[in-house]
């Protein structure tokens, strides 16, 4: 409930410079092009926490991400799992960069710790993606972290996350896929036996971002099928840049055809920042070596800034 008071909290800018669980090292890179690109005016008084960094570790080939990029990538994700626990602490929101979107599972396991620490329901989860992210080890065809964390934070066992989702696991039920069109057959049975809701472009297009946007919130929030449009309960949000089409946002680390046009997404993004407790945010997948004039880092920003607007000073909007 809004009671007309300022409940602006600051914004805590983190940085993910983690490539290692994606198909390329650039998205490393994406904080950096991010913040070069404006963000921090975007967001007003932001206050910016700098960088995580992944150590460089050589892939092994194959199915498995071998032993040496799961041993970094636990290291690194826990450092960001505690910045954001951290942030969470102070009653700010933190609005995290990626890296690929392995950093969800850090990202995502704070929100769910910080909620039990307080005593209350773990949050629901946004999550607007070309991509599901939920296979296991099993099922994976690549082998890329970035596309199983959410298979771990929905507590399925996928060994690599066993130590970062800790304590911070998430009800599949609360979790909506928004842009989904890419999903490998296992992948999809996981999903539709863990009971998330996807909007796939072709039901947005359909149906108009302003219902998604609305239902999604619902669903997120805990309230599905609750009268009266209620807030409902707390909800993080990550956007992945690949849910934008390529032609679009050309800077990312993996292109899939048909997805949502800037328009759509702009709908959505601005009707779900509106939410009152959007608790988390990150913004992932920028890879600026594929970027063309910027744009993908530019889009990265405006997202960034209508799922903070709540948070962001008058004089900052535009
Ligand atoms: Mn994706």
């Amino acid at each position: 409930m809004d009671h007309g008071a300022d409940h602006r909290r600051t914004i805590e800018v983190i940085g993910a410079r983690i490539g290692l669980g994606g198909r390329c090292l650039g998205t490393a890179d994406g904080p950096r092009a991010i913040r070069a690109a404006g963000l921090l005016n975007a967001l007003g008084d932001a206050r910016d926490l700098g960088d995580i960094v992944a150590r460089e570790v050589v892939r092994s080939p194959g199915r498995h991400p071998g032993a040496a990029v799961c041993a970094e990538f636990e290291r690194v994700s826990l450092e960001l799992r505690d910045a954001v626990e951290g942030t969470l602490a102070r009653g700010a929101l933190p609005c995290v960069l990626g890296g690929d979107h392995s950093i969800g599972a850090a990202t995502q396991a704070a929100v769910g710790r910080a909620a039990r620490a307080a005593g209350r329901e773990p949050p629901g989860i946004i999550w607007i993606d070309a991509h599901t992210d939920a296979n296991t080890l099993d099922t994976t065809p690549s082998g890329n972290l970035h596309g199983m964390m959410l298979a771990a934070v929905h507590g399925l066992d996928v060994p690599p996350f066993r130590r970062i989702v800790e304590g911070g696991l998430r009800d599949p039920r609360r979790t909506v896929y928004v842009g989904a069109r890419d999903i490998d057959p296992e992948e999809r049975e996981i999903v539709s036996r863990l009971g998330c809701r996807i909007y796939t472009p072709e039901e947005i297009r359909a149906r108009g971002p302003e219902v998604v946007a609305r239902e999604a919130l619902a669903i997120a929030g805990g309230r599905e099928g609750a009268d009266g449009g209620g807030e409902g309960g707390d909800v993080s949000v990550s956007f992945d840049l690949d849910s934008l089409d390529p032609s679009v946002a050309p800077g990312v680390d993996c292109h899939v055809e048909g997805g949502l046009s800037w328009p759509e997404a702009e709908t959505l993004l601005r009707l779900i920042g509106r939410h009152l407790r959007i608790v988390a945010v990150e913004v992932v997948e920028v890879n600026p070596s594929a970027d063309i004039d910027h744009r993908t880092a530019h889009l990265a920003i405006r997202a960034a800034a209508l799922l903070c607007a709540r948070h962001v000073p008058p004089s900052a909007r535009h």
